[in-house]
């Protein structure tokens, strides 16, 4: 097996060497059409060599002796797969997955009663696209309370409790299409949840102006993080990338990379410089406040005019088709990453008060610095010690650079700022650094989200893993120590470390996230914790159980083909990880039900017949007996 694998690498860092190979071709195919250049490929090329076939010598361990807990929760998103993942850092093991945006067949997430009120109508959807996962803050460090996450798809913003790891709240953003950017409030306290609009569209979207893009517009959000109703929204020129928010509450910065509302990828390269546009979150709730806005179509949200020329934004001309938008732990730096250009823009935030007093005499003034890094530049870390981390697609590198020292360096100054750059493997998108998006970065792990794996891992197809890399940065050098494949897709990810993490091991029996349930229960007369019991309502019928470990309360009931029926079970088990599952055989129903949960699932009985349900979580030496029938009697009968 072994002996495979080292020939396997051989035989392509042979054909590597040979050919132009595969890192300038992933490259060249990943620019198509965007960049003209592919010469700075082969050097890296050259650079990466083979000797990146086994961790460096003398990094930190990433292993985590048997029976001992890792350092760090790692939220990643899971992309296009639309859930969230949650590992272990260092040892990278994957703990658990949180259904978001997606159906789970385990869990029943998308199918359940509880679940469908979170989805609310966007429970039609089945696919979703969660790119950002970001956690509430208090005063700038991470308080452990929720993790939020963008939908693409379907522009939605969803909130995942972090005492039961499950998603409790989700809302559907008016008036835009895709949330793409998304970040929160650093302080005092998150408080808003900020989302970016991608795609510019007519204005309201109802079939009108459909030919014409110069009427095509889109919002920035503000969600308020604990209500999860959208606050306000402000309408912006050009389109909305990547955002962050800075440390003190006052302002936010989105990236644009359509500042043409170009409907075409030739249209949307014109422009050598877009923008960023910086947020004056006071203003616009004046704005709000004064009742200086508008609404648009059926939303009542407010809609404040933040294009051109008000005074609730700002647009600060940067190059190229600017992509990650980064805000340094320091507080000091919004870094916007340059993509089409090699450079990052630094956006000086202690400038930012003059620029909105209109003191400065050119937008680009509050530019601090802005380093020519590598190709590609997508999104920038960082370690607390002065340092950023920038991933460079197209070079497939990670650079790191001082931030003074760029500084310094647009200042006139001859010193060079660029500190190492290290191959990964290859194309990264985002990467990541523990608590690097709080003050609190501690500069240990960093995380290069890789958009290709081609030949790290043993091929299964055309359809390829990603690969999450794990890279040492505690020490001068960044040290690549461990492969991480992962399915589609994570964009982002954040890690922080395990105090900040509270969980409950076994539901409380008032929780919210089944309240609702409760209540109906208790409109039918039943005490879920007790009864066993068979409701029927016209041709509703409501199944009241219990599960106790490895029985179901109720073992056999009787309905009519075509009635609606509603599964509520209570799970009395208070011993953790006796968790209970329920699954009607044919009907499509399965959920989870944890120690003390109720979960309820509602179906159409189906034809006459005898149906199976069985427990499919497994709990007992009796699992495979905890088991039921539904006896289905014609609907005449
Ligand atoms: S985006 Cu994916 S690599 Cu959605 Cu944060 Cu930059
Ligand atoms: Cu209960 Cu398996
Ligand atoms: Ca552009």
């Amino acid at each position: 097996m072994t002996r495979r694998n080292n020939d396997q690498n051989e035989n392509s860092n042979t054909e590597e060497v040979a050919n132009p190979g595969r890192r300038s071709f992933l490259g060249a195919t990943a620019t198509v059409g965007a960049l003209g250049v592919t010469g700075g490929t082969g050097t890296a090329l050259m650079m990466g060599g083979s000797g990146d076939a086994k961790a460096a010598e003398g990094a930190q361990s990433t292993h985590v002796p048997l029976g001992e807990l890792d350092d760090y929760y790692g939220f990643w998103s899971g992309g296009h797969s639309g859930e969230v993942r949650v590992f272990g850092v260092p040892s990278m093991r994957e703990i658990m997955r949180i259904p978001v945006f997606n159906y789970c067949s385990a869990t029943g997430w998308g199918m359940t009663n509880e679940s469908k009120r979170i989805m609310g109508d966007s429970n039609k959807y089945t696919n979703g696209d969660a790119h950002h996962p970001h956690l509430s803050f208090t005063d700038g460090s991470h308080d452990g309370r929720y993790l939020y996450i963008n939908d693409k798809a379907h522009s939605r913003v969803a909130r995942i409790r972090l005492d039961i790891f499950k998603t409790d709240a989700m809302v559907t953003i008016p008036n835009i299409q895709a949330v793409h950017g998304l970040r929160l409030q650093k302080a005092p306290k998150t408080g808003y949840v900020f989302a970016n609009g991608e795609f510019p569209i007519p204005q309201p979207n109802d079939g009108r102006d459909m030919e014409n893009t110069d009427k095509y517009w889109t919002l920035w959000t503000a969600v308020d993080g604990e209500k999860m109703e959208v606050a306000w929204q402000v309408m912006v020129d050009g389109n909305l990338d990547n955002m962050d928010a800075d440390y003190t509450g006052k302002y936010a910065a989105a990236t644009c990379y359509n500042s043409e509302k170009a409907t075409s990828l030739a249209g949307m390269q014109r422009a050598e410089r877009d923008w960023v546009v910086v947020f004056n979150i006071e203003r616009i709730e004046k704005a709000v406040e004064n009742g200086d806005y508008t609404t648009i179509g059926d939303s009542d949200v407010p809609v404040v005019d933040g294009r051109k020329g008000s005074d609730v934004t700002r647009y600060v001309p940067i190059p190229k088709n600017p992509h990650g938008c980064n805000t340094s732990t320091d507080g000091k730096y919004f870094i916007c990453a340059g993509k089409l250009s090699p450079t990052a823009s630094m956006v000086d935030i202690s400038k930012l008060d003059d620029l909105f007093a209109d003191k400065l005499d050119d937008p680009r003034d509050v530019i601090a610095g802005e380093p020519e890094l590598g190709l590609g530049p997508l999104h920038t870390t960082y370690d607390g010690r002065g340092n950023a981390y920038t991933t460079l697609f197209i070079d497939s590198q990670i650079v790191k650079w001082n931030m003074e020292k760029a500084v310094r360096h647009y200042n006139g100054e001859d010193v060079d700022y660029i500190v190492q750059k290290l191959d990964v493997h290859y194309q990264p998108g985002h990467n990541h650094a523990t608590l690097a998006e709080s003050k609190d970065a501690d500069g240990k792990w960093l995380f290069s989200l890789n958009k290709f794996s081609k030949d790290r891992f043993l091929p299964v197809g055309p359809l390829h893993p990603e690969n999450d890399q794990m890279i040492d940065i505690s020490g001068e050098e960044m040290k690549l120590v461990h492969d991480t494949p992962t399915f589609a897709e994570p964009h982002d990810t954040v890690i922080v470390t395990r105090d900040m993490i509270n969980t409950k091991q076994v539901w409380e029996r008032d929780d919210p996230f089944f309240a609702e349930t409760a209540k109906m229960a208790k409109e039918d007369g039943i005490t879920l914790e007790s009864d066993d019991k068979v409701i029927r309502d016209g041709n509703k019928v409501r199944v009241y159980m219990t599960s106790v470990a490895p029985n179901f309360g109720i073992t056999e009931f009787k309905v009519k083909s075509g009635d609606e029926v509603t599964v509520v079970i209570t799970n009395l088990d208070s011993v953790a990880d006796v968790t209970h599952g329920f699954c009607m055989i044919g009907h499509g129903a399965a959920m989870e039900i944890s120690p003390q949960q109720t979960s309820s699932i509602t179906f159409t009985a189906g034809s006459p017949g005898v149906y199976w349900y069985y427990c499919n979580w497994f709990c007992h030496a009796l699992h495979m007996e905890m088991s039921g029938r539904m006896l289905v009697e014609p609907a005449d009968a």
